[in-house]
């Protein structure tokens, strides 16, 4: 898991949550990819994303560069190392763990994103959480959260998703979740015999949405995926044993 490497790698990333590595799904990503590579690594947890080139998490510094995008960042691990967990994918495997990664990272990530921050039903129950994550004062919490949910809306409305009702948000949500099951079938993994870096990503955005502890629609569409869910808890039993059930 920790191979001794002349280069230093720095993960800066979130503080964990909910018995997860990270509450981000791209935070949880990169970690896991950094442990199936083997890539010995330090991790230092974020108070704030000034120092981020794109002011988001994750980013690493390694060689003396600061590399922002968890996608970014594994392509140039990838290409460092001698592709130690992609290496093996032929072009069709990585165009269709390209797209898989598109589907979860630009579509299903937004869901959760309204399953956390917005959903009405549910705002309070995550305050709690979104103070830890913020490290600010309980007093700012009313506050901060209201218009943490605003600014979040916004971005939804821009991205797009925002423009629907929460039924029909959760309806797309839930799309991408079956998809996902039917394309993994009974496999261990996506590709083969090992875990790829769309392992990683599937474990990550599983893993947050069924491990965020209340209930709501998408919670429950995952979670009747008994596929998805023993695929999540295979990563963190063979990449997070501390932390695995
Ligand atoms: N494409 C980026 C997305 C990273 C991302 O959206 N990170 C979120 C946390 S899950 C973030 O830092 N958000 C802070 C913000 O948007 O201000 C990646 O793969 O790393």
């Amino acid at each position: 898991m920790t191979a001794e490497l002349p280069v230093s790698i720095t993960l800066y990333q979130f503080t964990p949550m909910f018995g997860l590595p990270n509450p981000s799904p791209f935070c949880m990503k990169l970690e896991t990819y950094l442990r199936l590579a083997g890539l010995a690594h330090k991790v230092v947890t974020l108070k704030s994303l000034k120092q981020s080139p794109t002011g988001k998490a994750p980013y690493i510094e390694i060689d003396g560069a600061v590399i922002a995008d968890s996608g970014l960042i594994i392509n140039h691990l990838e290409r460092r190392f001698g592709h130690p967990v992609d290496g093996r994918l032929t072009l069709v495997q990585r165009a269709e763990s390209l797209a898989l990664q598109r589907l979860m990272e630009e579509h299903l990530y937004w869901v959760a994103v309204y399953m956390r921050w917005v959903d009405p039903g549910t705002r309070a129950l995550w305050r709690p959480h979104m103070q830890k994550l913020l490290g600010l004062p309980a007093f700012t919490m009313p506050i901060i959260a209201r218009l943490a949910a605003r600014g979040i809306m916004r971005t939804l409305r821009g991205q797009g998703l925002g423009r629907h009702t929460p039924e029909v948000i959760w309806q797309m949500g839930t799309a991408d979740i079956q998809a996902l099951a039917h394309w993994l079938g009974n496999r261990a993994w996506g590709f083969g015999e090992a875990p790829t870096a769309f392992d990683a990503g599937l474990a990550a955005i599983i893993g947050n949405i069924i491990r965020t502890p209340w209930d709501n629609p998408l919670r429950a569409a995952a979670l009747k995926h008994t596929s998805l869910v023993a695929h999540f808890e295979r990563m963190m039993a063979r990449c997070f044993p501390e932390l695995a059930a």
